[in-house]
């Protein structure tokens, strides 16, 4: 038996997948893990036992997180790529800006993918995330456009891919891969049969070094932390007004006076940006009555 390092590429039926130094090691936890209330995760950066005879063995220890999405279930995430394409979806900005904010939530660094530039140039759309200050990609997965870009962003990164439903993520990935790796699906009919083309959550090993995670394109995000007052701070083209405002419990929704309105007035804050804004803390709000 020998001890190794490794990092959980995969979860299933009991079984964890260790992407290790020697190789893929298929492996069970520990039965004091389910004592201690501890359940690895995808992601996990572990020290296995293992038999390099039959590459079967042991999750030994794992290494404290630095962060854990809930949705899909992955530690140490460093970057989410949040996948948009400028046609076929036409792209769901309410979405993207939730995702945007849920990246910067969890104190994850939101790269923006641009996908289908081949259809649809998007220029209008993506000048509002360019200016806000966003890491911007303008892509083509039919094509292959700027993937070389992509590759060099997801250098040495954990990356979960993010974005709704049919907007090309997994097809992103096999670009990224150069192989089919993922399953992708055509875009009509998804929603009438209710499912997704990609069902569960695995990280892929990057050639260059880092890893990748695909995931069932979602529409809908856990807040249940989040505060309304909170909200602003998820938008980062807000912060050089929202320290100027004035009011301290300003919601930089309606009140008179305040600098996040008066920057949107002059055109420094996107109008697109402010209306998901808005809209997010209404949801809250909504959703928690008493706060
Ligand atoms: N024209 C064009 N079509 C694309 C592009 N990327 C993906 N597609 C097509 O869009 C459809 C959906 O792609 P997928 O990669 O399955 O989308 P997904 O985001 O993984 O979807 P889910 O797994 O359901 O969340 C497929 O038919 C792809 O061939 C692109 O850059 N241009
Ligand atoms: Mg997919
Ligand atoms: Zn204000």
């Amino acid at each position: 038996m020998k001890q190794l390092q490794g990092r959980i590429t995969k979860g299933i039926g009991g079984f964890y997948y260790v992407d290790t130094a020697e190789g893929m090691f298929e492996c069970r936890a520990r039965g004091i893990f389910r004592k201690e209330g501890l359940t690895p995760l995808v992601g996990d950066v572990v020290t296995v036992l293992g038999d390099v005879e039959s590459m079967t063995g042991t999750v030994d220890a794992v290494e404290p997180r630095k962060n854990v999405l809930i949705r899909p279930p992955v530690a140490n995430v460093t970057q989410m790529a949040v996948v948009v394409s400028t046609s076929n979806p036409a792209p769901n900005l309410y979405l993207l800006d939730k995702l945007i904010a849920s990246a910067e939530y969890a104190q994850i660094q939101p790269l923006i993918c641009w996908n289908k530039t081949d259809l649809d140039e998007g220029s209008v759309y993506i000048e509002i995330y360019e200016k806000a200050g966003f890491d911007t990609l303008r892509l083509s997965a039919e094509t292959g456009w700027n993937i070389s870009q992509l590759r060099k962003k997801l250098k040495d990164q954990v990356t979960v891919f993010a974005g709704n439903s049919g907007v090309g993520k997994s097809s992103l990935l096999n670009q990224v891969l150069e192989k089919e790796s993922f399953e992708t699906g055509a875009v009509s009919g998804r929603v009438d049969r209710g499912r997704h083309t990609t069902r569960h959550s695995e990280l892929a090993a990057l050639p260059g070094g880092g890893y990748i995670i695909d995931t069932p394109g979602f529409g809908t995000l856990d807040f249940s932390l989040l505060n309304p007052q909170d909200c602003a701070a998820l938008f980062r083209e807000f912060a050089p007004f929202i320290d100027g405002c004035q009011f301290r419990d300003c919601s930089h929704t309606v009140e008179k006076g305040c600098c996040v309105l008066e920057a949107l007035r002059e055109g420094k804050i996107s109008q697109q940006r402010h209306e998901s804004y808005c809209r997010l803390v209404q949801e809250i709000r909504e959703a928690k009555p008493w706060k």
